[in-house]
């Protein structure tokens, strides 16, 4: 491992007020959001929507890295291009998402644990050869009766910390992703019990492992109430309960924080983010930025329809939710923001 090599790649993946762009979903996940949109669920289809999303002019604007999965590392755009190339070219660095999915835990009923380990340093040569600097590792803490439980917590915690001890030792920036999960109607205060619990314990292993915290990126949930909770907060008390519980127990050598968005209306994401740079400028020992999925694509997702005629507007949504979070990270996004693109 050369650590400052790697320590500046996770610098620069958070450096200037810009974010990531995770275009990471398995071929399930993409598949069930093309289902739900009508858009066929194939290969080409996949292909050309993740072409849409890499070749959306000036995306360097506003974004550092983009995490791909395992099939669109290997695709290219419609004029043959690899993608890997298209991203090197535009200076946006290439993530990877190496996780295989989840497997029921045993004895634990309705937790998952996170799999991928098996082979993982050969896996992280070969993307390293084809261009990737960073990787991403999710694991999932549901909320529900009785659970999480401690042991569900701590698994997770230990292999995402094995995860990252080979990331670093492969050259490559691990982001590191515990997400407390917002399905249910949890309150926030249990979901800030549950976020302290997770983030402490992934913590405790990181270090436990020797993982060189100048060289992660932390990819957490927001503090939020479960979707199905009667009683939501507002942005002001989410922002401060979040930013309180991370300036608790993430230490100041991690170069960056950002966030997923995890299921939350897409303008909400950006209107929570900006809330917390503008109660907490100058407070943040780390860059507070966002690493969104459904949140920067939405929006994309559903103007392209799969229609080839659509593709330049919904490049454009994209290029408007990446700026607009961009805005949110200078606490300057307000909802004009949404009509007129400026700040
Ligand atoms: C939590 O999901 C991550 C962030 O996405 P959102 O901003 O939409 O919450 C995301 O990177 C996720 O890890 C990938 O989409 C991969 O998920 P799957 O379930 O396909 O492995």
């Amino acid at each position: 491992m050369n650590l400052p090599t790697i320590a500046q790649i996770a610098k620069n993946l958070v450096i200037n007020n810009k974010g990531l762009l995770a275009m990471d979903e398995s071929i399930p996940s993409c598949n069930k959001r093309f289902n739900a949109l009508g858009i066929p669920a194939t290969v080409d289809m996949r292909r050309a929507y993740r072409d849409l999303l890499i070749t959306t002019p000036h995306l360097s604007d506003y974004i550092n890295g983009v995490i791909l999965c395992d099939e669109t590392i290997r695709q290219m755009s419609t004029d043959g291009t690899p993608f890997t190339d298209i991203l090197k070219k535009a200076g946006i660095g290439i993530g990877i998402k190496v996780d295989t999915g989840e497997a029921d835990m045993k004895d634990h009923p309705g937790e998952k644990i996170t799999q991928g380990l098996d082979g993982l340093g050969k896996r992280l040569a070969t993307y390293a050869k084809m261009g990737a600097s960073f990787a991403k590792w999710r694991g999932e803490i549901i909320i529900g009766e009785d659970i999480p439980s401690m042991e569900c917590i701590e698994a997770n915690a230990k292999v995402l910390a094995l995860y990252a001890q080979i990331c670093q030792e492969a050259g490559l920036v691990p982001i590191v992703e515990p997400e407390v999960d917002m399905a249910g109607n949890h309150s926030i205060e249990r979901c800030l019990e549950v976020t302290r619990l997770v983030l402490q314990a992934v913590f405790t292993q990181l270090q436990l492992h020797h993982v060189a915290l100048e060289a992660i990126i932390l990819k957490p949930n927001m503090v939020l109430p479960g979707l199905g909770c009667d009683f939501q907060v507002g942005i002001d008390e989410m922002a401060d309960t979040t930013v309180s519980l991370l300036l608790a127990v993430v230490p100041s050598t991690v170069p960056g924080i950002a966030f997923l968005s995890g299921g939350q209306p897409y303008q909400l994401a950006t209107s929570r983010l900006n809330a917390m740079h503008v109660r907490y400028k100058d407070k943040l020992p780390w860059a507070l930025t966002f690493s969104y999925s459904r949140a920067l694509q939405q929006p994309a997702l559903s103007t392209w329809l799969g229609n080839s005629e659509n593709i330049n507007r919904a490049q454009e949504q994209l290029l408007h939710r990446a700026l607009c979070n961009c805005a949110a990270m200078r606490g300057k996004y307000d909802a004009e923001m949404e009509y007129n693109g400026r700040w």
